[in-house]
């Protein structure tokens, strides 16, 4: 059997009960065969699929709070600090009720080769809980962010371990954490990116995943000889992701008609009215249901639905497996040209071959969506420096990461034989650099 399907064998044997994570796991070590299978002899002896599989530190704990009546509950917080070859620990906190710990692993292992792929010094890490900030009251989502922190903050720091924003934590629960880290270290330092502006956050942070994406995805078109101008575009999700994306696709010409959350989904055929959705879901933090009242021509559907629209841009923003087998058929049926995930794995890997054997432009997410952390990475330089760069200066860099890391990709894919497949460039060129630190750092 060959290394890279022994190694599969074990991961799945060896984290029972962890779909996402081996689905994670074998994209890129399918991806990576022709790299494995040239060196087969060395990354055995090494064990180096085995290292790079395992996390360096999985921390686990108890996360007790008050509700407003109250009530004690317990939740359970994670900390996966999985490779730190390239850089100190960096990736978000998710904070949904399915967070467990194989979510966080497949989140962990894909921000390794995601934040390689930035070109900026930061290793790969994913944490969370299974806390549900969604009805909770500001004191509620305070309470937990505090206890949360109470643990988490003995772990992490500006130098070992940054934690971010993701599902659920935005800059009301990266404020409440901070200030918790400031109180019981007595440091100020930062040792989280996505805060505020007025405590050491980053101008275009709270943009740069979604803007990002757009950058790459016209990057894309640009090589293949097309534009966005007068392309219609269908999102997913209703979060900081697909607000940014969608604002951003606008700017850059195209429509986008669609958006979701996970009650219903909007279908406007006139484009979707960002104002109005940064208002119901950034200040109001309402459902989705409540757009009609800003645009009664707009349609409300519950469920989901937004693949079964005619595009020619699919930008899913949501979740992991949103977009299955199903789906790519309807995209493909209707002629979408590219899609790119703004999301984590938000596509199966069945839907993705399916999209890619039939000539669809397809950018997996570590690429894609890097944007948020390589601002993130802009985040920590400004906070070393002690200085602030203005809105144009980051977004300014940003785009340059990301028409970089599109060419990277790319010309990986090229370099492999694989012309086009940029989940393959993608695997590869972040893995090099990942694996070119690991061997110069010995066994360790
Ligand atoms: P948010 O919490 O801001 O938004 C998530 C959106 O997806 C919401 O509209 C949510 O609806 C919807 N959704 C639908 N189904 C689900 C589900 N099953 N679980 C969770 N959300 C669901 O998160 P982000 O926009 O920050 O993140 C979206 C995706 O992008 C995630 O995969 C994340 O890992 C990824 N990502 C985020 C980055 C960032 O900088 N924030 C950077 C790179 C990737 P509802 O409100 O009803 O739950
Ligand atoms: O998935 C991701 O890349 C994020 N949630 C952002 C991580 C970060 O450290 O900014």
């Amino acid at each position: 059997m060959s290394y890279v399907d022994e190694v599969i064998e074990r991961v799945i044997a060896e984290n029972p009960n962890e779909p996402e994570f081996h689905q994670a796991v074998r994209e890129v070590l399918d991806s990576l065969r022709p790299v494995v299978d040239a060196n087969e002899e060395a990354f055995r002896r090494d064990a180096l699929l085995e290292r790079l599989v395992n996390p360096e530190r999985q921390i686990k704990f108890r996360v007790p709070w008050i509700d407003d009546k109250g009530q004690v509950h317990v939740n359970t917080g994670y900390r996966v600090q999985f490779n730190s070859a390239i850089g100190p620990y960096k990736g978000g906190l998710r904070l949904h009720p399915s967070v467990n710990l194989g979510i966080i692993k497949f989140l962990g292992f894909e921000q390794i080769f995601k934040n390689s792929l930035t070109g900026l010094p930061i290793g790969g890490g994913k944490g969370g809980s299974d806390f549900d900030p969604k009805g909770k009251s500001d004191r509620e989502v305070m309470a937990f962010c505090q206890s949360f922190m109470s643990e988490l903050c003995k772990y992490i720091g500006a130098d070992t371990d940054v934690p971010a924003g993701d599902i659920g934590t935005g800059a009301r629960e990266i404020g409440y954490m901070f200030g918790q880290y400031k109180k019981l270290r007595g440091v100020f330092e930062g040792v989280l990116t996505g805060k505020g502006l007025s405590y050491g956050g980053s101008l275009a942070r709270t943009e740069a995943t979604g803007y990002g994406l757009l950058y790459i995805v016209e990057e894309m078109m640009k090589c293949h000889g097309q534009s966005l101008e007068g392309k219609t575009v269908v999102v997913s999700g209703a979060g900081n992701v697909a607000i940014y994306a969608i604002e951003k696709a606008q700017k850059l010409g195209a429509k986008v008609v669609t958006c979701s959350d996970s009650n219903g989904w909007i279908y406007d055929p006139e484009g979707i009215d960002v104002a109005a959705l940064k208002e119901i879901k950034e200040v109001k933090r309402q459902r989705l249901t409540e757009y009609k009242t800003y645009r009664p021509n707009a349609e409300y559907h519950e469920g989901k639905g937004v693949w079964g629209i005619k595009c020619d841009i699919a930008l899913p923003c949501a979740t992991q497996n949103e977009l299955g087998l199903e789906d790519a058929k309807k995209l493909v049926a209707n002629g979408v040209v590219a899609v790119a995930e703004g999301a984590n794995m938000p596509t199966t890997a069945e839907a993705t071959e399916y999209l890619q054997t039939n000539g669809v432009y397809f950018l997996p997410g570590k690429a894609a969506n890097a944007g948020g952390v390589a601002t993130s990475a802009l985040e920590m330089s400004q906070n070393s420096e002690r200085m602030h760069w203005t809105f144009e200066q980051v977004d300014e860099k940003l785009k340059g990461i990301m028409v970089n890391l599109y060419h990277n990709i790319d010309n990986a894919a090229k370099k492999y034989g694989f012309e086009g497949n940029y989940v393959v460039g993608a695997n590869i060129a972040g893995f090099e650099k990942v694996v070119d630190a690991m061997n110069a750092q010995g066994i360790v």
